[in-house]
C-alpha cells in the first residue's frame, strides 16, 4: 500500500475488566496513556470526577461499576461493566436531540453544556457510520457548539460486527486506513478506546467529557483502522 503502512500505530485494545494500563501510540509519535477511567473516560452514567477519582473502584477501560456508584447523572443507571441496554442509549439520543436546532444536516447546540450521544453504526444502515443524537451519517452529521462549551459524549458501539471507538481529531477527511495517526486528539479527553461489539441488546458504552477546542472545524472519527476511511466520520464545528 502506501508509505503510511510503514508507520503503523500500535493500537492496544483493552477490553474487559482489570486495572489495565492502556497505551496508545500514534504514528506521529504522540502517546496517550489511560490507566484509569477517572481522568477523562468514565462509564456511561458516572459524573465527571473532580476529586481525582477516589470514587471509582477498579480501573479498566470500561469503568468498574458502570455508573452505579457515583453519578450525579441519570444516564444508564444499572448498567454494569460498561454494558448499556440499546434502548437506553437510543432514549438518551432522543433526549439529547431535544433543544438542538437542526438545519441542513447540522445539529446546533446553544448551551455551554453540551451532551452528544454518539453511536457507532447502530444498524439503521449498512457500513461504517456515526449516528449522533439520532441522526445518521455516513460522513455526518455536523455538530455545532459554542466556543468554550463543555462537551460530554455518551458513546456506545451499536454494531454487531465491529469494535468501535471515538476520537475528536484535528485531521480532516479524506482519511486513510490509519486515520487515528493523521492528526492529534483535538482536546484532552476527547477519545474513547475501541470497545467490543454488543452482547445481544447490550452495548458497550463510555462517557468522556472535554472542553471544546478553539473555534474551528474538527472531525469525529472512529480510531479503528479503516473505519474512518470507510465513512465513519462526522464533523464538529466550534463557533
Ligand atoms: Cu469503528
Amino acid at each position: 500500500m502506501n508509505s503510511r503502512t510503514i508507520a503503523v500505530p500500535v493500537l492496544a485494545l483493552a477490553i474487559g475488566a482489570g486495572a489495565a494500563t492502556v497505551v496508545l501510540t500514534l504514528a506521529n509519535g504522540h502517546t496517550a496513556a489511560n490507566s484509569s477511567p477517572t481522568a477523562s473516560q468514565r462509564a456511561v452514567g458516572q459524573a465527571p470526577s473532580s476529586t481525582g477519582g477516589t470514587g471509582t473502584a477498579d480501573g479498566g477501560m470500561m469503568g468498574a461499576a458502570g455508573g452505579m456508584g457515583g453519578g450525579g447523572s441519570d444516564i444508564a443507571r444499572g448498567a454494569s461493566g460498561g454494558l448499556v441496554p440499546a434502548a437506553r442509549m437510543q432514549a438518551l439520543a432522543a433526549r439529547a436531540a431535544q433543544g438542538v436546532t437542526k438545519s441542513h444536516g447540522t445539529l446546533s447546540y446553544h448551551t455551554k453544556a453540551v451532551t452528544l450521544v454518539a453511536l457507532g453504526a447502530p444498524g439503521n444502515r449498512p457500513g461504517m457510520y456515526w449516528q449522533i443524537d439520532g441522526v445518521d451519517g455516513p460522513k455526518g452529521p455536523t455538530v455545532s457548539v459554542p466556543a468554550g462549551a463543555t462537551v460530554t459524549v455518551d458513546f456506545a458501539d451499536g454494531d454487531p460486527g465491529h469494535p468501535h471507538g471515538f476520537e475528536l481529531t484535528t485531521a480532516a477527511p479524506p482519511y486513510g486506513r490509519m486515520a487515528m495517526g493523521e492528526g492529534s486528539i483535538a482536546s484532552p479527553g476527547a477519545f474513547v478506546m475501541p470497545v467490543p461489539p454488543p452482547k445481544g441488546n447490550l452495548w458497550y458504552a463510555a462517557t468522556v467529557t472535554f472542553r471544546a477546542p478553539a473555534p474551528g472545524t474538527y472531525h469525529i472519527i472512529c480510531p479503528v483502522p479503516g473505519h474512518a476511511q470507510q465513512g465513519m466520520w462526522a464533523t464538529l464545528v466550534v463557533r
